[in-house]
């Protein structure tokens, strides 16, 4: 061990969630290839290869510069042969194959095609191409039935491809920000999620609703939603009820990894800024379309003045002000971090970790949710809610 740390010319530590994380990657045509790998493992419903990739993906973005040979990676954590191999074929022949193949791969595109549609999964795509559907003219002729949100996942399939950027995200905040305060005065909002993380674009805008007061944030969600449906800021939601407290004996077991916040899964209608003036969103839904400047393109055949907009997806979750901490946590990821970090909690402080609270293992009557405002509640029984992410 100590002749191994002598050589050895990093040193990362074993779980995700024990690195300092930066920005700044210093091997990422390394790091691509792997998350290329990630991304077809979980497109073809292989779960545990694609977190071998992304593992593997996130030790190599730890590394203070670049790698130059596989020699420097002895000792390493996280590194199977599988992504041994994929890196030393980049560094000895600029590329490598199997990354190669994976990209160029009818399959692989049409699966990115496909779940790239809002609503749909790798399950559903994989049904879809085995019908001989690879893209989205042969989804449209094929006359296949689409749910509400890929109806929308596809209605919106160009605007929601493109990245939303950190002036989007912000200008979504203000107008949830809006209708938080609106139907529940004190009410905050949060952004979680990659903006959170200090990241410059996302594929969607995550926020988490709370009230200092517990119990008030209960019934916040569908009137949030309404007050956003009334000024004609969404195009597709979908609401989530929460299922914590259902069972009597505490949180059940859920069906995977997700929580049970109350959610909403929605497609914002954000309308585009025509000039800094028109700043606020009212500017463009009320009635001083005379002081924008109306080009052709923003009035219709009957002269009717049409505003620019752009369909942006966002996730609300409304937590209690006694799980905020661990919701906060939990929705700010990545998910990788958050499956790491719930691993260190299991095997190494036996502890379970969720977006709900903390558990000791070894103290399984206690609840430890550490909040002012609240009582320790008591559960039954050891839960096993993070046994699903412990892998
Ligand atoms: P995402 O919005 O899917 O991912 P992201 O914000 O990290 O990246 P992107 O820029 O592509 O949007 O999820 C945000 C976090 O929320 C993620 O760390 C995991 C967490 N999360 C849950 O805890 N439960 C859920 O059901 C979902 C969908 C996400
Ligand atoms: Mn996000
Ligand atoms: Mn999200
Ligand atoms: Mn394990």
């Amino acid at each position: 061990q100590i002749n191994e740390a002598e050589v050895a010319e990093f040193s990362v530590p074993t779980y995700a969630c024990q690195r300092r994380t930066t920005l700044e990657n210093h091997n990422a045509v390394l790091t691509d290839a792997l998350s290329l790998l990630a991304e077809h493992a979980e497109l073809s419903d292989e779960d545990g290869r694609g977190v071998a990739f992304r593992r593997a993906a996130a030790v190599l973005k730890a590394l203070p510069k670049p790698v130059t040979s596989v020699k420097q990676l002895r000792g390493l954590p996280c590194l199977g042969d599988h992504s041994l191999r994929i890196i030393k074929d980049i560094l000895e022949n600029r590329e490598s194959s199997e990354v190669q193949s994976t990209k160029q791969s009818e399959r692989f595109k049409a699966l990115k095609v496909l779940t790239g549609i809002f609503g749909v999964g790798a399950k559903t795509a994989d049904r879809w191409i085995r019908d001989g559907i690879n893209n989205l003219q042969q989804l449209q002729d094929s006359g296949q039935t689409l749910n509400r949100a890929q109806q929308a996942g596809l209605q919106h399939y160009d605007h929601l491809s493109q990245p939303v950027t950190k002036q989007e995200a912000d200008a979504i905040g203000e107008i949830v920000e809006e209708a938080v305060a609106s139907v529940l005065p004190g009410a905050r909002i949060t952004l979680i999620g990659g903006f959170r993380r200090g990241k410059l674009t996302g594929h969607d805008v995550d926020f988490l609703i709370t009230h200092p007061e517990e119990g008030r944030e209960v019934g916040l969600m569908p009137k949030v939603v309404s007050w956003l449906e009334s000024k004609g800021f969404l195009l597709y939601q979908k609401t989530t009820r929460n299922s914590y407290l259902e069972s009597k004996d505490g949180p059940a077991r859920p069906a995977s990894n997700m929580d049970r916040f109350e959610r909403c899964f929605s497609i914002f209608k954000l309308p585009e800024e025509e000039k800094p003036a028109a700043k606020h969103p009212e500017t463009l839904t009320g009635n001083v379309e005379q002081s924008l400047p109306l080009t052709s393109s923003h009035v219709s055949a009957e002269g009717e003045a049409l505003k620019r907009w752009r369909a942006v997806r966002v996730d609300l979750v409304v937590s209690p002000i006694s799980q905020f901490a661990f919701a906060l946590l939990g929705w700010t990821g990545s998910k990788l971090f958050e499956r790491e970090l719930r691993r260190w909690a299991g095997h190494e402080k036996a502890m379970s970790l969720s977006s709900h609270a903390l558990y000791d293992n070894k103290q399984v009557e206690t609840h430890f949710v550490q909040t002012p405002s609240v009582k320790k509640k008591r559960v039954s029984k050891k839960t096993k809610t993070c046994s699903s992410m412990m892998t």
